[in-house]
């Protein structure tokens, strides 16, 4: 299935007046307030986020897997669904693959499909949690951080073949995050572990080619429960560090501690100019990958807030590669996605709001409760008619989701692919 415009613009009509009433009263407000709002909205339709491909069929827990009717069956029907949601968002443009369950057979012809719904390829994530077919070592007991030079060796051949499949489908970044630590104390040399995990990053970092770059993603625990060998900011920084300037830290916001001053770190990483990377989602306990400000909007939003200083003020940090890493059992996963990038959209255009000027001067006043008021002020603007507009100009829906339920397309999906199909991945 494929969403043409008249389509959306058939879905849009309904909604047209109500629109343009909200969009003016906000525009006049905030105009007067010395607000850019076409400035704004260029932003927000430039901000593209890539869906991975293991986000597009019904996610599992370790208890089950429940599966939605009509999901992906193949690459190529996964392109096609990151296509549709682009196409009613407008900020889905590009795609990030995870290999070995993402490899494609025609590179061609997926490139083709790609390009014809404005879809890029973004980062592409190498897999080396868990075991495949083929494979002759395991990683039961870690992958580039192994104490067996074979399984290490193993690992960093399929980095390297990870960075050659991006390669050819014109990719510029290699994620690479790792299961690997230990489940219980004593069970791991934590410096032997750390040691073997900088090697085997900078045999990889030196198959990278010149404009690539790659991103080191940490997590506290899970899938082990004692340690993880990168488990947290300082430890992706202090490998990045170590291979070379074309290394970055990935942030995941689901892979902190509990109250975590994910902002902080954020922008710590970016002053450091070592921040290449974001998967977006949102969590209540560990690392749930919920819809993405679907718990702790205000917590997005002050991340996004430091994102955006960052972006205005760090020249020395490179232009971010944007993911959403959310996907679960109960929700359409297309509908959920919808959602996901509508909160980003939501908490970067809020974020936009912020007069730094004013903040600036008030923190130099010590002016405490002035700093939360410019905060909480943009943080409590309704910013969804400027979304529409962005949207609207773009082609976009006004209200994805109310189109993608009032065109049908679920059911277009499953007229098309059937209703017992179970996509690749997680
Ligand atoms: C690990 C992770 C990582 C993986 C993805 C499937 O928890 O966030 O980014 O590639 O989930
Ligand atoms: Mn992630
Ligand atoms: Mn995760």
């Amino acid at each position: 299935m494929k969403l043409e415009h008249h389509h959306i613009q058939d879905a849009n009509n309904k909604a047209l007046k109500s629109h343009k009433d909200h969009f003016h009263f906000l525009s006049n407000h905030l105009t007067n307030k010395g607000i850019h709002v076409d400035t704004i909205i260029k932003k927000l339709q430039d901000f593209q986020v890539a869906i991975p491909s293991w986000a597009l069929g019904a996610g599992g827990t370790r208890f089950g897997r429940f599966s939605f009717y009509g999901e992906p069956s193949n690459l190529e029907q996964k392109i096609q669904d990151v296509g549709l949601i682009h196409a009613l968002t407008q900020t889905a443009g590009a795609v990030s693959l995870h290999i070995p369950w993402d490899v494609p057979e025609d590179y061609n012809a997926i490139k083709q499909l790609a390009n014809s719904l404005d879809i890029k390829f973004d980062a592409v994530n190498s897999n080396t949690f868990q075991d495949q077919k083929e494979s002759k070592e395991s990683y039961k007991y870690g992958s580039l951080s192994n104490t067996s030079e074979a399984v290490r060796e193993q690992a960093i051949q399929h980095n390297l073949d990870v960075i050659n499949i991006g390669n050819k489908l014109g990719s510029k970044s290699l994620t690479v995050w790792l299961a690997d630590g230990s489940c219980f104390p004593g069970q791991n040399n934590f410096q032997t572990a750390l040691q073997n995990t900088e090697n085997s990053l900078k045999t990889i970092y030196k198959g990278l080619p010149d404009d690539w770059k790659m991103l080191i993603e940490y997590k506290p625990y899970e899938p082990n429960f004692y340690s993880t060998v990168i488990q947290d900011w300082g430890t992706s920084f202090m490998l990045a560090n170590a291979c070379g300037e074309k290394a970055y830290s990935l942030v995941d916001l689901g892979h902190h501690l509990p109250n975590s001053n994910i902002e902080q770190i954020v922008s710590i990483l970016m002053l450091k100019g070592k921040l290449g990377g974001f998967h977006f989602n949102d969590s209540k306990y560990g690392d749930d990958d919920l819809t993405v400000g679907s718990i702790k909007p205000y917590a997005l939003f002050l991340i996004f807030n430091e994102l955006v200083y960052g972006m205005q003020n760090n020249p020395q940090n490179p232009d971010l590669a944007w993911m959403i890493d959310a996907s679960h059992n109960v929700k359409d996963p297309l509908e959920d996605i919808i959602q996901s990038l509508e909160a980003i959209q939501e908490a970067y255009a809020k974020a936009l709001l912020v007069d730094q000027n004013l903040l600036k001067a008030a923190q130099l006043d010590n002016d405490v409760v002035t700093c939360q008021e410019i905060l909480q002020d943009a943080y409590r603007t309704d910013v969804r008619p400027l979304l529409e507009k962005a949207r609207l100009e773009s082609g976009g829906a006004l209200n994805p989701i109310n189109a993608y339920r009032t065109l049908g397309v679920r059911n277009q999906l499953i007229k098309e692919r059937g209703k017992n199909t179970i996509a690749t991945g997680l």
